[in-house]
């Protein structure tokens, strides 16, 4: 009888380990936090998603696509300035992460653009974002849609598509 209940823990604690070892070796690598959308301004059909990505593995892996559920178009875009001018480029290779590697997303660096905006969101609503990773695979964030001063989201305005 306690031969058998130690088999059972046995088989429970592998099930356990390899469901654990399983998920290290693909998307928990990527640890994202702060994820956030912008509230978009009124009448624009367009904002910006930022999050903080930290590669955790061993291997150098990149962020190759997002999408999410409210937005049918989801684009990796820098800014930068260029003669005093602020532009906004597409990365048409996305974002490569070293390992141990960090990359903060925000407005005016590098940010995740929403087109297409298929609902009204709000402040104070959380959507899901999927993160499509070249080794990792995909990764579903949860994003939290903030209002930002008006000065900061007028400036990403002003540079937008
Ligand atoms: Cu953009």
């Amino acid at each position: 009888m306690f031969r058998y209940l130690g088999l059972v823990f046995f088989l429970y604690a592998s099930v356990v380990f390899s469901a654990h070892h399983d998920s290290k070796e693909h998307s928990s690598e990527m640890h994202i936090m702060n994820a956030w959308v912008k509230e978009p301004l009124p009448g624009v059909d367009a904002t910006g998603a930022y999050l903080f990505i930290h590669n955790h593995g061993k291997h150098t892996d990149r962020l190759v696509g997002v999408s999410t559920e409210i937005a049918s178009v989801s684009e990796i875009h820098e800014m930068s300035q260029e003669n005093g001018v602020m532009k906004m480029r597409r990365l048409e290779s996305g974002i490569t992460l070293a390992p141990d590697q960090k990359v903060q997303l925000e407005p005016g660096g590098i940010h995740i653009m929403l087109f297409h905006l298929n609902k009204t969101i709000k402040a104070g609503e959380a959507y899901v974002m999927r993160l499509e990773f070249e080794e990792s695979g995909l990764l579903d964030v949860p994003v939290i849609v903030k209002k930002i001063a008006s000065s900061e989201s007028q400036n990403h305005h002003e540079h937008n598509h």
